[in-house]
């Protein structure tokens, strides 16, 4: 596995800047993200559990939130770094992968933990591959040349880049290219396309970016706001577990749970019996509850949780 710790910068050109210019005269904070996509359910989602309400049936280009200073810009993925880039927007909300693609000059404040995806190398699956030297005059389908050049770039492996846009998954078959370099998730449209996934070059989820240098009032609010990010992403995965136990079985119990320090224990009505409250990871959910039932635990209830604030 690979990843790239440092990401390639270029400023945009004059041209670039031009439909820009009118929306940096405006000087409130400007979050950018997805219009439609993969990333824009899971985008309003975060924030608008961290208090940033966007009123959705009368959506626009640019929208004020209703109970916190920002603005929200939607825009397509492709575009997002190149507009924190010249701050247009001061934050952005977009996958990891574009930001290493574009190469623009932009801070990756915070990882979100949503959107997780690779991108991969994938052959057809019945060549034979031995390793990297494969691709030595291959001809490679990718909608991420720059990635893949630098990744070919620091291996010594010379290919062909075909820049492709859209469904690259199918270049292989149509004769168009040798092997692919995409994004890949469970995997299933490689498998689909008879495609073998031989080399996973980087990993990514979405990430907020920042214009470098912002200036301290809006830096206030962005360290606010990830602040808030920081306590809903603690709640992912994790839920919270109610339920009645002996007090002669408590310390067994406080071994099963992993609780954020111990878990609360408050004493019932009936002699002989408490009350446990405690968080516990959902992966693990299913294997604590039948050892504390193992134990003598009754009433369990499991309830959402939807920020952890420390
Ligand atoms: O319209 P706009 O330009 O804004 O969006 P887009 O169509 O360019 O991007 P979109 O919405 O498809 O994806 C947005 C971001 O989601 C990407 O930049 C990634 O950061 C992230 N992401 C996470 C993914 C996937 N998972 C994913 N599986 N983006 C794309 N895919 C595609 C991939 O291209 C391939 O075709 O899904 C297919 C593979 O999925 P599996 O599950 O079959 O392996
Ligand atoms: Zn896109």
């Amino acid at each position: 596995m690979y990843m790239y710790k440092v990401i390639y910068r270029r400023k945009p050109t004059l041209l670039e800047w031009f439909p820009f210019f009118y929306l940096i005269l405006n000087r409130m904070l400007r979050i950018a993200i997805q219009t439609k996509g993969r990333l824009n359910e899971q985008s309003v989602e975060l924030l608008r559990e961290a208090g940033v309400i966007i009123k959705e049936e009368k959506r626009k280009f640019l929208m004020r939130a209703a109970n916190f200073p920002v603005e929200i810009l939607f825009l397509r993925d492709d575009d997002i770094p190149q507009t924190v880039a010249m701050g247009a927007a001061d934050l952005g909300i977009v996958g990891y992968n574009e930001v290493a693609e574009r190469g623009y000059e932009v801070d990756i404040l915070q990882y979100l933990g949503f959107g997780g995806c690779r991108i991969s190398l994938a052959v057809p699956k019945n060549v034979q591959y031995n390793g990297l030297d494969y691709f030595n005059g291959k001809r490679i389908a990718t909608s991420y040349p720059n990635v893949l050049q630098r990744f070919f770039d620091e291996k010594g492996i010379t290919a062909k880049i075909h820049t492709i846009t859209g469904s690259v998954e199918i270049a292989p078959a149509a004769g168009l290219a040798d092997a692919i370099f995409d994004i890949v998730s469970s995997g299933g449209t490689l498998i689909s396309n008879g495609l073998v996934e031989v080399e996973q070059v980087l990993h990514s989820e979405a990430v907020l970016i920042g214009t470098p240098q912002l200036c301290e009032e809006k830096m206030n609010i962005v360290r606010q706001l990830m602040s808030r990010f920081d306590s809903v992403q603690k709640g992912y995965g994790k839920k919270y577990l109610v339920l009645n136990l002996p007090s002669s079985a408590l310390d067994e119990a406080v071994k099963i749970l992993p609780a954020m320090r111990s878990p609360t224990v408050i004493p019932l009505a009936q002699s002989g019996w408490c009350s446990l409250q405690t968080v516990v990871d959902e992966k693990e959910l299913w294997d604590i509850i039948e050892r504390l039932k193992a134990i003598g635990a009754e009433g369990i209830l499991v309830l959402a949780l939807e920020k952890i604030v420390l």
